[in-house]
């Protein structure tokens, strides 16, 4: 058993996420039984759950004339526009059902505000505005977190690099984890991290 400063971090492995879902990542199923083996060894465990409202402005079916994997300017920035996904209380929002839930502590939800999307179990897409987790590791007082789920690009990806941001050592599990690669973004996201002194270990 690892010391409790130290925790592991599930994102967003939801049936959405799985082959069959509306954002499907390819083999995103695989990276359910090694987190649930993870879980063993972690005395904090943290899920993640993408939540989003049915209006939600990451959607492309929300904004007439655009199409899935387009790319907008929201004020905070550039936003890739999705399928619509993880819709609050639905089968796709669901955690996979493989995955093992009932070790977890904590589930943080995120993107449940209309206007702005969440990739980062710390930060919304503005960078600024917390989610809350960052309050909950630092007064359990975790130091290292250890990332894996979906996707190794976006939300892994964001989680590490606020991660690191916020003074936590952050290892991510690339074996646990799948991407989307979308137009060269897990080459990208694997660089940012490895440049931030993010650990990529494979098991
Ligand atoms: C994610 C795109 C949109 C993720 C969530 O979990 O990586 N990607 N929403
Ligand atoms: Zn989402």
């Amino acid at each position: 058993m690892r010391p409790a400063t130290e925790a592991l971090i599930g994102i967003d492995i939801q049936n959405d996420f799985c082959p069959g879902g509306a954002l499907a990542v390819a083999d995103g199923d695989a990276v359910v039984a090694p987190v649930n083996a993870m879980m063993a060894e972690f005395a904090v465990v943290v899920l993640t759950q993408d939540w989003h409202p049915a209006g939600h402005l990451s959607f492309a079916d929300n904004h007439p004339g655009r199409a899935p994997f387009d790319m907008a300017q929201m004020p905070y920035g550039p936003q890739v526009l999705w399928p619509r996904h993880c819709v609050q209380g639905t089968d796709g929002a669901t955690f996979h059902p493989g995955l093992a839930t009932d070790p977890a502590q904590m589930v943080i939800r995120k993107g449940f505000r209309t206007g702005i999307d969440s990739y980062s179990a710390f930060f919304e897409n503005d960078r600024t505005t917390p989610t809350g987790l960052d309050g909950y590791l630092r007064s359990r007082g975790v130091e290292a977190l250890t990332l894996a789920g979906l996707a190794t690009d976006f939300c892994v990806a964001y989680s590490a690099l606020d991660a690191v941001r916020q003074g936590f050592r952050v290892t991510v599990r690339m074996d646990a984890c799948r991407a989307i690669d979308l137009n060269g973004s897990l080459a990208e996201a694997v660089a940012q991290m490895r440049a931030a002194g993010v650990t990529l270990a494979e098991g």
